[in-house]
């Protein structure tokens, strides 16, 4: 006899335990059947009710429409979540801002065509000259950018509309303010915020990601804050790796198949030279070029 099958999208995941929730609403807990699946925060996984011990069994994780991926510690590569359409990459005054952990998050969703917007949290605090270069630099780049303060509420509204209509996440460097977010624009945040979240040297920390329903009818994943993001570099698109300007530029190089670093005749180099594309931003290019390119040779010689 077969039994009933149900799709369910994953709001949050730890180790072998799955929260799900079901196209009513309705929130439920699940084990993977057998084998991990592997699934992530967002993805659609369809399940089985296993009356005998009260279970609800997820059996497959249905094809993501989108990823974002990482390299691990060990270089191996992993989803960390899946179906998202927005990825807002989180910047503050403070902690100091490491412009390539969020330059990597940005280069991350391009490649994965994820739309991906940087958002200045703690704006209330000041604007100060690190942080304005940033956005001026993303602004030229040509990404719409938000400053918003999750402690005032200021640019709330934009946010949602952001988000509206869309699976977004929060990314970036701890201490920046998603949880503060989340808790501003997610009704639901705060009952839930005791069961996943651990007192750590007398501050909250968000251990794994989870996913809330925005009153404007969007959806918004808390994730845990990160000191790096190693995107997955097989996953970025091998032209220009998700970089929005070098993406505009590569045409008018001489090579197709310019790497935009050595290469004479290369448009990129030439648009740094003249400062119409950003120097940081280029050697943030390089970087993840090259750590590609290690990444391929260890690869060749294994
Ligand atoms: N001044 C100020 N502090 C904020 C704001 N948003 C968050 N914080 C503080 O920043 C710290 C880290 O916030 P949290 O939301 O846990 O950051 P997360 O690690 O990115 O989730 C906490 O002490 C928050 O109270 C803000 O808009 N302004
Ligand atoms: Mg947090
Ligand atoms: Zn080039």
């Amino acid at each position: 006899m077969s039994v009933a099958t149900f799709d369910a999208r994953v709001i949050a995941a730890f180790g072998r335990h799955l929260l799900v929730q079901e196209a009513s609403g309705r929130t439920l807990k699940a084990r993977p059947f057998g084998r991990d699946l592997g699934a992530v925060c967002g993805d659609d996984v369809r399940c089985r009710n296993d009356p005998r011990h009260g279970e609800v069994h997820a059996l497959e994780v249905l094809p993501r429409r989108t990823a974002l991926y990482r390299s691990n510690a060990r270089g191996r590569v992993e989803p960390v979540l899946a179906n998202l359409t927005r990825l807002l990459v989180v910047i503050a005054p403070l902690p100091p801002i490491d412009p390539f952990v969020a330059d990597r998050y940005l280069a991350a969703a391009e490649s994965a065509g994820i739309a991906a917007m940087p958002v200045l949290n703690k704006a209330e605090l000041g604007i100060d000259e690190a942080a304005r270069a940033q956005l001026a630099v993303y602004s030229a780049a040509g990404y719409e950018c938000l400053a918003v303060s999750a402690a005032t509420g200021a640019g709330m509204e934009k946010l949602l509309s952001a988000c509206a209509g869309q699976v977004a996440a929060l990314v970036g460097q701890s201490g920046v303010g998603k949880s503060s977010l989340v808790r501003r624009l997610a009704p639901d945040a705060e009952v839930e915020i005791g069961g996943l979240m651990r007192e750590e040297e007398g501050r909250h920390t968000t251990t794994v990601s989870r996913l809330y329903e925005l009153p404007g009818g969007g959806r918004l994943i808390d994730s845990p804050g990160v000191r790096d993001f190693a995107p997955a570099v097989d996953h970025l698109q091998p032209r220009h790796l998700g970089f929005v300007e070098v993406a505009r530029l590569a045409p008018g190089c001489r090579f197709l198949d310019c790497r935009h670093m050595r290469e004479p005749g290369c448009a990129v180099r030439r648009a740094v030279e003249s400062g119409s594309m950003d120097a940081r931003r280029y050697e943030s290019y390089r970087r993840l070029r090259r750590l590609a390119e290690d990444l391929t040779a260890a690869k060749g010689r294994r």
